[in-house]
């Protein structure tokens, strides 16, 4: 079957029933449309749920947004910039329970199959050492997949945080041609992103391309910081284990530096550095993102002004 005919309906796509239904031979929409006729009162004692639990796509968001607005991380870098793995490390450091200080416990998430999927590979299994991430496939997918975590401060708030994991081909596509078909996914992240981590690849920027990696982040970072407008953007190393020549991290800073001086640095690695612990480069990033704060909304005081909402606020 190609399609099945519930509005934002991805069961085909082996993603998210709409309805609810992870097996799809129990789904009665499914089975209506594909000539099934089986389907009736049997399936009445499931229980359903209404998301897979895997990452989310964009209109699965309302499960999200419904509660408040979710704080929303885009991560953009090249293809195997160690994107995935700052997920993954994430994961791993929150099961530890050592993501996060007693300020903010972690409270839920509406996607641990699809953090489970990224992190997995990056376990520790009896007989098997870890492996990184699977890469991650631009395939069909048009809008990036989403990871959820909400967490609870000590006065009781909740903050959701969704970050938004994209294959680094939409972002190299991107930089080159800001309407670039195939880069809808890096446009909508541009968009939305709330916060963004700029990624530099130090394996990369030190290894026989180094040109070609520094030229295509100049280029990134040029596109990323002309879309920040205001919001917020850091510089994160990542595979800080490998050394870089001093000059070419001269030249990433400056590709950044046009935003502010003052733009926030994190190194991460999945490896101890001397006497660093290897989670500590993640957890201080995690922190930083977390401290991000919504602007409020300045009401202005009733009378001050006659006119429509749209001309106080203007439409965003
Ligand atoms: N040396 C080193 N290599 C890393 C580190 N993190 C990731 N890598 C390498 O980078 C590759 C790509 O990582 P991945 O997270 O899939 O990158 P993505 O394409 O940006 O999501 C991995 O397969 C590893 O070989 C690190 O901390 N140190
Ligand atoms: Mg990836």
């Amino acid at each position: 079957m190609d399609r099945c005919p519930q509005p934002n309906c991805f069961a085909d796509d082996d993603t998210t029933c709409t309805l609810g239904h992870i097996r799809l031979d129990l789904c009665p929409e499914w089975k209506r449309v594909s000539g099934n006729a089986l389907a009736t009162l049997s399936d009445a004692g499931h229980i359903l749920l209404p998301w897979s639990g895997l990452a989310m796509g964009e209109s699965d968001l309302n499960f999200v947004t419904g509660r408040a607005k979710p704080i929303t991380v885009g991560i953009i870098g090249a293809e195997s910039a160690g994107k995935t793995t700052i997920l993954g490390a994430f994961y791993l450091l929150m099961g530890r329970g050592t993501l996060t200080t007693d300020a903010n416990f972690f409270s839920n998430s509406y996607t641990l199959a699809g953090w489970e999927a990224v992190a997995n590979s990056l376990r520790w299994k009896p007989a098997q050492s870890p492996r990184f991430p699977s890469h991650t496939p631009s395939g069909a997918a048009r809008a990036p997949g989403m990871l959820h975590l909400a967490f609870r401060r000590k006065d009781g708030a909740l903050r959701d945080i969704l970050f938004a994991d994209a294959p680094g081909e939409w972002f190299q596509k991107w930089a080159i041609n800001e309407q670039a078909p195939d880069a809808e996914g890096a446009r909508w992240i541009a968009r939305h992103a709330d916060v963004t981590l700029l990624i530099a690849d130090r394996q990369a920027l030190s290894g026989p391309k180094m040109g070609t990696a520094r030229n295509e982040f100049q280029l990134l970072a040029q596109r990323a910081v002309a879309e920040t407008r205001g919001r917020r953007l850091a510089l994160v190393w990542t595979k800080g284990d490998v050394d870089v020549a001093p000059a070419m991290e001269a030249q990433i800073r400056k590709a950044v530096a046009s935003v502010s001086s003052t733009v926030p640095e994190f190194t991460v690695s999945v490896y101890p550095r001397g006497d660093c612990d290897a989670a500590e480069g993640f957890r201080e990033l995690f922190g930083w993102i977390l401290s991000t704060k919504r602007a409020g909304v300045d009401l202005p005081t009733l009378g001050a002004s006659s006119h429509d909402p749209l001309f106080r606020f203007g439409r965003r």
